[in-house]
């Protein structure tokens, strides 16, 4: 093993980066009716959050709408309680709240005002929680928790027990069969996504870092971005790929890091947008299930492989973690669970 990763092997970061073949194990082994409690009936699917978990929030909103053909969308957990008229319609609403703690305040609370719109849905890592005890019914992951301040394991499982709730609600026996192929897709993939991760990580030339992601891949991409700013301060953000052109694509130096969360199959224009960054001077790396600096490995299309994006991400960002000489356990500024002083609207 290099001595950049001896130097965090010990972490609680690597340790549930590494983890997640088996914790996505547990997950899929779940009873299949306590997932399906985020699948709606005739109502309007609202999933929500905060940080990271706002960015699971983004991306399940594209998976279940496409794995189910239902409006779903995503808000800040925020806006729940300080914009309610903009986020529930006349149509009864199924709240999906994903919490790692089940105890950031602004999504109990987002629970407890939802709960006047209709359904409520937890999908937490902590069984006993204020969240899980405020929704009508609760998706409880214990053993997908992290330790570590920052999320990984528990994001993913969290994303993919929601996808594993559509697919058996729909009764859809080819997307439960992708799935079930993600954790020995990650098993495999790990030990060269991390010799990647090294390699992106220790490249000189970039100081800044974008990430590219189209449909529920953005949501990813924020959360791809998020981690990399959490653990080093890095001036990072994320946009869908074509958007970066309408004007983002001004703040490209031959000092950006460019990473593109790449479909399957054809993506001419996207794949356009990376030639001309790469042009311009800056680090092109993409992720992908096939001829790509992170490779994902064959079989698993773009809807049931969506989990798999975060692992060599998250080595990324752990790997520049370790090359800054930074504790990835403990990141600048950050708690575990995010308290808010004094009332919070809607509770
Ligand atoms: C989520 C959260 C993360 C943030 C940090 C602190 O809390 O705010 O989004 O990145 O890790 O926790 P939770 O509601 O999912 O417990």
């Amino acid at each position: 093993m290099s001595s950049l990763w001896e130097s965090v092997t010990q972490s609680l970061t690597m340790r549930e980066i590494l983890n997640q073949p088996v914790s996505w194990t547990a997950t899929l082994g779940l009873d299949a009716a306590a997932l399906c409690a985020v699948a709606p009936g005739d109502e309007e699917l609202i999933f929500t959050g905060c940080g990271s978990s706002y960015y699971l929030a983004r991306a399940a909103a594209s998976l279940a709408r496409e794995a189910l053909g239902v409006p779903a969308s995503a808000v800040p957990a925020s806006d729940v309680l300080l914009v309610p008229q903009q986020v529930f319609s006349r149509r009864r609403s199924r709240l999906v709240a994903f919490s790692r703690s089940g105890e950031t305040i602004e999504t109990v609370a987002a629970c407890r005002a939802a709960r006047r719109f209709g359904t409520t849905v937890a999908v937490t890592c902590a069984a006993d929680s204020s969240l899980s005890a405020a929704a009508d019914a609760s998706v409880n992951l214990p053993h997908a928790g992290d330790e570590s301040v920052v999320m990984t394991q528990s994001f993913t499982n969290m994303l993919l027990a929601v996808m594993a709730g559509c697919a058996h609600a729909s009764g859809d026996a080819a997307r439960l069969a992708e799935l079930r192929m993600l954790p020995e897709s990650a098993r495999a993939g790990l030990p060269e996504w991390q010799r990647t991760a090294e390699e992106v990580a220790g490249d000189p030339h970039w100081s800044q870092a974008f990430f590219f992601g189209t449909g529920a891949y953005y949501g990813l991409a924020c959360e791809a971005s998020l981690k990399l700013k959490e653990m080093t301060q890095a001036v990072t953000e994320a946009y869908h790929p074509l958007e970066f052109r309408h004007g983002p694509q001004s703040l490209l130096t031959d000092r950006t890091l460019c990473v593109h969360l790449r479909r399957g199959g054809p993506a001419g224009s996207e794949d356009d947008l990376m030639g001309d960054v790469r042009k311009r001077g800056a680090l092109g790396v993409t992720v992908a299930p096939a001829e790509a600096d992170f490779c994902l490995g064959p079989g698993i299309g773009d809807w049931a492989r969506a989990p798999l994006y975060l692992p060599p991400l998250q080595l990324l960002a752990l790997a520049r973690t370790a090359l800054a000489g930074l504790d990835p356990d403990r990141p600048r500024g950050l708690t575990r669970v995010v308290t808010l002083s004094g009332e919070v609207a809607g509770q």
